[in-house]
């Protein structure tokens, strides 16, 4: 037994006043006996057993449905160790205010003790968390979302280090929610809210807030990033991870099937949302995925734009705040053509088609096991993970940023991903469509000075060797890409998904250094012949459109941009700010 460990639990159910404390073992019986007791209480619902075999629907509070970036806090002593676009609460003022919430929070409730591990069972960079909550919910999507049960408590050992996480329910109400971090202490505190990373404290709270502190400390990367393989005719497959903002696409691009035209590609998908990168001893960047689930957006996903999505979800799958069909199947805008007649929507009602409201909640969400992913990447267990060499970075931007460039080097590439900007979807509360800076994807993810963050980025890059060895590094090539540029009439101009291979088949080619290339204030844009469009479908001009490179139009953005990086004051590094006036320079701003 593991004495902190017990400790902690015994302190936690002091002030919690659970009815009973359950260790969770990750078990098949105990996952069944949970959703037993749910389906009782009406937590889930059983879904078609012959079309969604052991697949359950669950219905969040209305007004817990996506995380709640202004009520998620980083708790350090000093104010700037949380930077200028993080929530700060010190860690006096969130025992003051935070941990009275969870006094008395579970009675009546049953308090289970969630040991989990991010990462494949036997790689030395997997990481042991504890998650603390009185709900069942969160208990069985950890366990498709993470290594669950006794595989983390072998891998703790007696001694071995873990994260804390707390959670509670506590009642609902977004007035007493907060999702509170303390990357000095690997601990986080979450109330209030039951709701995908808010609630799954593995996911954005551990993997990225906290890790990514511990990776800054450490000299490694935590990162939101997909990561996938893409294997060409000759049998040969190359690695690449890719930061887009929540609900800009990573899940879809992790999952791509090839377009017919490229005969003999595939795609292998290691990861759609987290990836944590360290130097490996050939001085490249090697890449795990530390889940063992997918969280993935559902309207939107098809048959058409994600066939590997729509068959890794067939079964043993969790679907939340999607509408129900008549005969019980999950369903949500995008699935299929049309809408079925006798839908329930995602708030219990009966769904009339053709009005103006969703039937699913557009941040409804499906968990379902990596396992079954028909791309799942034969490296997916590898515990030294995979070769990175290249870094992508996306943006859901509908004018101005074109569909694909390649940053000049390593530094440059960084000011790349810093001044990334995004417009905002659903997957967090509050006004959709808004462009933000986003810098990296991970805006409301860094657990600390995002400006310290950037610096970390560039120590990463700094020329010389691999730190403590005699291997030179060697660095992924950078590049930025955007699918979501719009006509004047507000149609995509690029069709997206599979045709996304065209795309990553140009980087492939630059990071072998071929592919034609056009050099322009921004960065490398493909030249004429560099993006295959065989047999590609798309209105006439699109395609120089979508690669024109409006110098005037980024000069325009350069002083808000400016304004941005203002924030930082002398936390933003030298680097930065040397090559964002190199920009200037280059745009004639
Ligand atoms: P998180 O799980 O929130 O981190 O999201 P994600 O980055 O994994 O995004 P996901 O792949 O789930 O896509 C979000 C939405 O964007 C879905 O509705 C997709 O259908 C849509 N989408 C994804 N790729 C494309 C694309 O290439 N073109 C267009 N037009 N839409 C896309
Ligand atoms: C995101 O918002 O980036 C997600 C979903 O992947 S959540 O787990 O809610 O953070
Ligand atoms: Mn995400």
């Amino acid at each position: 037994m593991h004495r902190a460990l017990e400790a902690w639990v015994h302190e936690i159910a002091a002030h919690t006043k659970p009815d009973r404390v359950v260790w969770c073992d990750g078990s098949d019986a105990e996952n069944e006996r949970l959703i037993g007791e749910m389906l009782k209480d009406g937590t889930l619902q059983r879904l078609n057993a012959e079309k969604f075999p052991n697949s359950y629907y669950h219905r969040s509070h209305a007004s817990d449905v996506a995380r709640t970036e202004h009520l998620t806090f980083i708790c350090t002593e000093k104010k700037d160790d949380a930077g200028p676009t993080n929530n700060w609460m010190s860690p006096a003022d969130a025992s003051a205010r935070v941990w009275p919430l969870f006094a008395g929070a579970m009675k009546g409730r049953t308090m289970y003790v969630v040991p989990y591990l991010m990462g494949p069972a036997s790689s030395p960079f997997a990481k042991v968390g504890v998650e603390i909550t009185d709900s069942a919910y969160v208990v069985i999507s950890m366990r498709i979302m993470t290594r669950m049960g006794a595989v983390a408590l072998n891998h703790l050992g007696e001694n071995g280090e873990f994260v804390k996480g707390l959670h509670s329910l506590g009642d609902l109400n977004p007035d007493r929610r907060f999702i509170c971090h303390f990357p000095e202490r690997n601990e986080i505190w979450s109330v209030g809210s039951g709701y995908g990373g808010n609630a799954l404290l593995g996911k954005k709270c551990f993997a990225l807030r906290i890790a990514g502190a511990q990776a800054r400390r450490e000299g490694w990367l935590a990162e939101h990033m997909l990561i996938l393989g893409l294997e060409d005719p000759a049998g040969e497959t190359t690695y690449v991870a890719a930061a887009f903002p929540s609900a800009c696409g990573k899940t879809n691009l992790a999952m791509l099937v090839p377009p017919a035209s490229f005969w003999g590609y595939k795609i292998w998908t290691v990861g759609d949302d987290i990836a944590w990168l360290r130097f490996g001893p050939d001085g490249r960047l090697w890449a795990i995925n530390p889940e063992a689930g997918f969280f993935g957006v559902a309207p939107g996903t098809g048959p058409k734009t994600n066939p590997n999505a729509m068959e890794t979800i067939r079964k043993n799958s969790i679907f939340t705040n999607t509408a129900l069909t008549k005969d019980m199947c999950p369903w949500w805008e995008g699935m299929e053509s049309g809408t079925p007649e006798g839908l329930t929507d995602w708030r219990g009602n009966p769904y009339t088609p053709g009005s103006a409201d969703k039937a699913a909640h557009p941040n409804s969400r499906f968990t379902a096991p990596a396992s079954q992913c028909p791309s799942i990447s034969p490296k997916f267990e590898d515990p030294q993970g995979v070769p990175i060499s290249a870094f992508i970075f996306g943006a859901r931007r509908g004018s101005l940023v074109p569909l694909v460039y390649e940053a000049f080097d390593w530094n440059h590439g960084v000011y790349v991903g810093s001044s990334v900007a995004s417009e905002t979807t659903a997957a967090a509360t509050g006004a959709v469509g808004v462009l933000r800076r986003d810098p990296f994807a991970m805006l409301p993810f860094c657990g600390y000075n995002m400006g310290d963050y950037f610096g970390h980025w560039m120590n990463i890059g700094a020329p010389g060797n691999v730190p403590g060895t005699s291997t030179p590094k060697r660095l992924p090539k950078i590049f930025h890409v955007n699918w979501f540029r719009q006509s004047a009439e507000g149609k995509f101009l690029w069709p997206g998904f599979g045709e996304n291979l065209r795309v990553l088949n140009w980087i492939l080619s630059r990071c072998r250094g071929k592919g034609e290339a056009v050099e322009t204030p921004i960065g490398y844009v493909p030249g004429p012949g560099g993006i295959d469009t065989t047999g590609l479908s798309i209105a006439p001009g699109a395609m120089e459109e979508l690669l024109r490179v409006d110098a005037k139009g980024f000069a325009a953005e350069w002083p808000q941009l400016n304004e941005f990086y203002a924030k930082f004051g002398d936390r933003l590094p030298a680097e930065i700010r040397r090559q964002h006036e190199a920009q200037r320079k280059r745009l004639g701003a």
